[in-house]
């Protein structure tokens, strides 16, 4: 029996490039999001090699994730890798102007979807003691920057969440790994700028991002290393990404209280 991988967000960028990573070898592959034509095509672009369940799932949605597991046929039912990646950026304003309606999408669909996924598959991973949970966070999470302010909050509670499930299933043969990116250049920025191209496409103007296809090696990497393996992390940006200086504003005036000190 091959194994079963559940990727979430396989309509497109990383979680597209992990179906068709892992289609190259021997697993079962279960394609979830919102968009059941994008997920369609691309069963049909992997063929009959490898065994393909199409799943309409909004992850924000509790009915939706009830009927998407009800409706999982036999053979797809043992879940041994869960590809938690679904997720977004809604928008890039400061905390004070953001629009509350993005706040609550990401932290619905980054924190909250995560975390139910994570709730309906790991029962059957802990009934056979085995599996492997895979959760992308980013590097937003970890390095803060002007707009990033709930995305990144989302992405920190990936990371806690992950460390908290291996503290959680310490002595279960069940690893849990989060992969952090920096800029990779998919659907993420379109989604973020709200269908803007032209503003997507700048994010990544005169840089060599990372691609879909790097983070699937990374996630195919870090499930096919041998079971007493577990990758906690791993964080990864593009060569031409680093770190700001932290930052200091001069025109601030000074507190007169401080002066007299
Ligand atoms: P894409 O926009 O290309 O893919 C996002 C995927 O998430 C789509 O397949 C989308 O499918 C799915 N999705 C979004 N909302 C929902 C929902 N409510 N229910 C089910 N599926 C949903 O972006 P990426 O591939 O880049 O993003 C994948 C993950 O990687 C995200 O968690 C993102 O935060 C993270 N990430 C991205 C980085 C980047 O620079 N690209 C860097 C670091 C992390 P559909 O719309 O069909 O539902
Ligand atoms: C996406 C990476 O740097 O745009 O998570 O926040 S970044």
């Amino acid at each position: 029996m091959p194994k079963v991988v559940l990727i979430t967000g396989a309509s497109s960028g990383f979680g597209a490039a992990c179906a068709r990573k892992f289609a190259q070898s021997d697993y079962a592959l279960i394609l979830a999001a919102r968009r059941r034509d994008k997920l369609k095509a691309l069963a049909a672009e992997l063929g009959a090699a490898s065994p393909c369940h199409v799943g309409h799932l909004d992850v924000t949605q509790p009915d939706s994730i009830a009927d998407f597991f009800e409706s999982l046929p036999q053979d797809f039912r043992d879940i041994d890798i869960l590809i938690n990646n679904a997720g977004l950026a809604l928008g890039l304003e400061a905390a004070n102007e953001c629009d509350m309606n993005d706040w609550d999408t990401m932290v619905d669909t980054n924190i909250k979807g995560l975390i139910h996924l994570t709730r309906q598959v790991l029962p059957g991973m802990v009934a056979r003691n085995s599996g492997h949970i895979v959760n992308i966070g980013s590097v937003a999470g970890t390095w803060p920057y002007p707009g990033g302010n709930v995305y990144g909050a989302t992405k920190a509670f990936v990371q806690q969440f992950s460390r908290g499930l291996r503290a959680d299933l310490l002595g279960k043969s069940i690893r849990v790994s989060h992969i952090d990116p920096g800029a990779a250049e998919t659907e993420f920025s379109i989604v973020r700028m709200k269908g803007d191209k032209v503003k997507a496409k700048k994010v990544y103007e005169g840089t060599q991002a990372l691609t879909a296809n790097d983070i699937a090696d990374i996630v195919y990497w870090a499930t096919s290393l041998p079971s007493h393996v577990n990758i906690n992390a791993v964080e990864v940006m593009p060569t031409c990404q680093a770190w700001g200086p932290l930052a200091l504003d001069r025109t601030m005036p000074f507190s007169p209280k401080v002066r007299e000190q």
